[in-house]
């Protein structure tokens, strides 16, 4: 009751007319939800059980999704939309030079079946190299793959895209590199598989 008081107090000094109107509405929700916390708070085993059950769903939230999220990257890259995979290897320069190039074998790039993945790092450092794939406009589930050195700043791996119930899709694989201390992630854009009925 207070805090719907406060709230409405709070509106009226704030309300102003026009695109900050939603504001007021949003405040008004607040108040709400607050006022009736409150009143759920007074009863400590509706409290316990709600705790309980809040920290139960971080928990299950967090485990399922913490491996598909791209992990927090200092530097982001994208290719060059230009480059295609399915054609050709890409480079992407580094701005304090150097470069990241991937390849992903055969051409074009088929689905459910085994691909050799390449990353050339020039002027970086790769303590762990990984190689994410991830539907561009729709959810394909975890596809990721750690690639091993192989000497002279190439690590590689192989990999296999899952098939789409829709054919041909919008693919995204971002190479996650661990530089020691230093994040990078760089994003390829392509479609697999690349012509109808090639697989
Ligand atoms: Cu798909």
């Amino acid at each position: 009751m207070l805090i719907v008081a406060f709230g409405s107090a709070g509106m009226s000094l704030v309300a102003v007319p026009g695109p900050t109107a939603w504001r007021c509405q949003l405040w008004r929700r607040i108040s709400v939800i607050l006022a009736n916390m409150k009143s759920l708070l007074r009863n400590p085993l509706l409290v316990d059980a709600a705790i309980v059950l809040a920290l139960l769903l971080v928990a299950v939230v967090g485990y399922h999704y913490s491996p598909l999220l791209l992990p927090q990257a200092d530097l982001t890259m994208t290719a060059d939309a230009a480059c295609n995979l399915n054609r050709q290897a890409c480079r992407v320069p580094l701005a304090d030079g150097g470069s990241v190039e991937l390849t992903i074998l055969p051409r074009p790039i088929p689905v459910v079946s085994p691909l050799t993945i390449e990353a050339k790092l020039n002027g970086i450092a790769g303590k762990t190299v990984e190689l994410d794939f991830a539907g561009v406009d729709m959810q394909m589930g975890h596809n990721r793959v750690v690639l091993s050195p192989t000497g002279n700043g190439v690590f590689s791996s192989t990999a296999s895209l899952p098939v789409c119930v829709t054919g041909r899709m919008n693919w995204r694989a971002t190479l996650l590199i661990d530089s020691g201390g230093r994040h990078l992630s760089v994003a390829y854009d392509f479609t697999a598989p690349s012509e109808a009925g090639s697989h």
